[in-house]
């Protein structure tokens, strides 16, 4: 496992809550919003990832992005199309970093690899599969919106 990651780990175990202690907000296309504790996360269905960050590898377990999304009505699998498919996806840490995916990027009809919230480290961090190098895999993050670029 990566150090930095570890170390956020670490930070969490010794300090609950002090890493990531706000909520994690989805924001959807048609501007619905959700807020998630860790709580429900750990509810939804789980799949794991493996990914390099910075050589090292680390298996991660958390749920796919597609499934959160979809809890704010953005479109996957077959009805995402058309217009939706230069939607954009920003992803927030909360030390204000910030990446951006699309639908496609992300959804598990198009791709083999997929882009996951693992929720076993570091509060919530993104980790984006197949990756070469880790800088779409964000740490502490604390939201996650669709916006249609017009
Ligand atoms: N929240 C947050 N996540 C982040 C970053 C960051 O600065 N903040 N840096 C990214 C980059 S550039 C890389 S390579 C990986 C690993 O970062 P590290 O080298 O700082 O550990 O985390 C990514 N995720
Ligand atoms: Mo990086």
């Amino acid at each position: 496992m990566h150090a930095h990651i570890a170390a956020g780990f670490a930070l969490a175990t010794i300090l609950p809550g002090a890493v990531c202690a706000q909520g994690l907000t989805l924001s959807g296309p048609t501007g619905s919003a959700v807020t998630f504790d860790a709580r429900a996360i750990k509810a939804m269905p789980h799949r794991t990832v493996t990914s390099a960050i910075h050589g090292l590898s680390g298996t991660y377990a958390g749920v796919p992005l597609t499934l959160l999304l979809a809890r704010v009505d953005a479109p996957r699998g077959e009805t995402l199309r058309g217009p939706a498919m230069n939607d954009i996806v920003t992803v927030k840490g909360c030390d204000g970093y910030r990446i951006v995916l699309t639908l496609p990027d992300i959804d598990p009809a198009f791709r083999n690899q997929t882009a996951i919230l693992a929720d076993t480290i570091d509060g919530h961090a993104l980790i984006v599969e197949g990756d070469k190098r880790a800088a779409r895999s964000v740490r502490c993050v604390t939201s996650v919106a669709v916006s249609v670029v017009p």
